[in-house]
């Protein structure tokens, strides 16, 4: 089950609602990314108060741990981990990559051993439906490859030519049509997303989108970028594919990305965005606000009585002091990744609910030039 309505758009930003069957979703949205079940350092009261309507959660590491067998207990995902909204899962594609040597990739799937118990485990299109299935998430990814930007073969880097990018792109393809067969042998009620490949190759990019729309999923996203590329690739092939995905369903950039990113993908026509920068960074002392990104390990803070960023409404803008973050972090204390956690979250959030204002109000370009001004200023 999916509905997704277009309201307003400016360009080709689009201002829209997104209802999936544990709740609706106001668009353009942030997902914060909850790997094994949880968003690391915060509870999912602290992700509702920071504005969060949608999580994401990996088949991969679910199969792995827990396993299905805890999972199908608790009859899915949201009753294991007390989370009642919408989840989205991606499908084990992009996990399974990260492996490195340790995996096998052939037309069926992807041989590797868990790096859990060193257990043989094969991972298909068929497999993933039947654990995201099992997850019951709102939102199913397809199984895909996702097409590195460039490998270190024997201390060479070689960067992805076009017809590896091409053979990558059509095995992708083919995955696509195999998760929808299975999802629908399955049965499962919820909706299944498409993922573009293609590389860095417009034509390519050209040649997955015309083929996976020829699946009329119910949504689709764009995969294969921020994968190590320069910013200006990943900006072309955003600018050149968002545009071109049906305009009546809802869009997905994985993986992306800073602050900068979102506005650029939801100027491009993007709807959905992921990404650990909020999460990971926070733990790593590495804080968004307003006006550009803070580093509060660094010494000029140490006396700092302000709040991390003075136009934050989140608790801890509200409570805490630069200075007593800087203390806490430098201690290695737990309470620092929970605080900064709540703040990134907020930011990025708080950075979603914006735009959809300007959106609502008709002055994206505006908002825009602003958020320009503001974040090249300085903390
Ligand atoms: N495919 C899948 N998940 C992903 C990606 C992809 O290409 C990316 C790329 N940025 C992030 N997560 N399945
Ligand atoms: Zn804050």
């Amino acid at each position: 089950m999916l509905q997704f309505t277009v309201h307003h758009t400016s360009g080709q930003a689009r201002r829209g609602t997104l209802t999936l069957n544990h709740g609706v979703i106001d668009t353009p949205q942030f997902m914060p990314v909850g790997t094994y079940g949880t968003v690391k350092g915060i509870t999912p009261e602290g992700l509702k108060a920071a504005g969060a309507q949608i999580i994401l959660g990996n088949t991969f590491h679910l199969w792995l741990r827990p396993g299905l067998d805890v999972v199908r207990q608790f009859g899915g995902l949201h009753r294991f981990i007390g989370w009642d909204a919408p989840i989205l899962t991606d499908s084990g594609g992009f996990q399974v990559w990260s492996l490195g040597a340790m995996r096998k990739i052939s037309e069926e799937g992807v041989k590797f051993a868990s790096p859990v118990n060193g257990d043989k485990l094969f991972l298909t299109p068929e497999v993933s439906m039947q654990i995201q299935t099992v997850l019951n998430s709102d939102i199913v990814m397809q199984f895909d490859e996702c097409t590195p930007y460039d490998v270190t073969r024997g201390g060479q880097k070689h960067i992805t030519t076009e017809s590896e990018a091409r053979a990558s792109m059509e095995l992708s393809l083919r995955w696509a049509a195999r998760c929808k067969a299975e999802f629908a042998r399955l049965e499962n009620p919820n909706a299944l997303f498409g993922i573009v490949q293609g590389g860095m190759f417009e034509h390519l990019r050209d040649a997955s989108l015309d083929g996976l729309a020829a699946l009329d999923l119910p949504g689709y996203a764009i995969g294969g970028l921020s994968v190590g590329e320069p910013k200006d690739d990943m900006l072309r092939l955003l600018r050149h594919t968002a545009p071109r995905l049906p305009a009546n369903k809802p869009r997905y950039l994985m993986g992306v990305g800073t602050p900068e990113d979102l506005v650029a993908g939801v100027a491009a026509g993007i709807d959905l965005f992921d990404c650990v920068m909020p999460t990971r960074n926070a733990r790593n002392g590495h804080l968004f606000t307003r006006y550009g990104d803070l580093r509060i390990r660094n010494a000029r803070f140490k006396l700092d009585e302000r709040p991390l960023d003075e136009t934050c409404t989140c608790p801890t803008c509200r409570q805490f002091s630069r200075a007593y973050l800087h203390h806490l972090d430098r201690c290695g204390e737990m309470l620092f990744g929970m605080l900064a956690t709540t703040h990134n979250l907020h930011y990025y959030l708080q950075l979603m609910r914006d735009m959809r204002a300007a959106l609502d109000a008709g002055t994206f370009d505006a908002f825009v030039t602003q958020f320009r001004a503001d974040r090249a200023r300085g903390v």
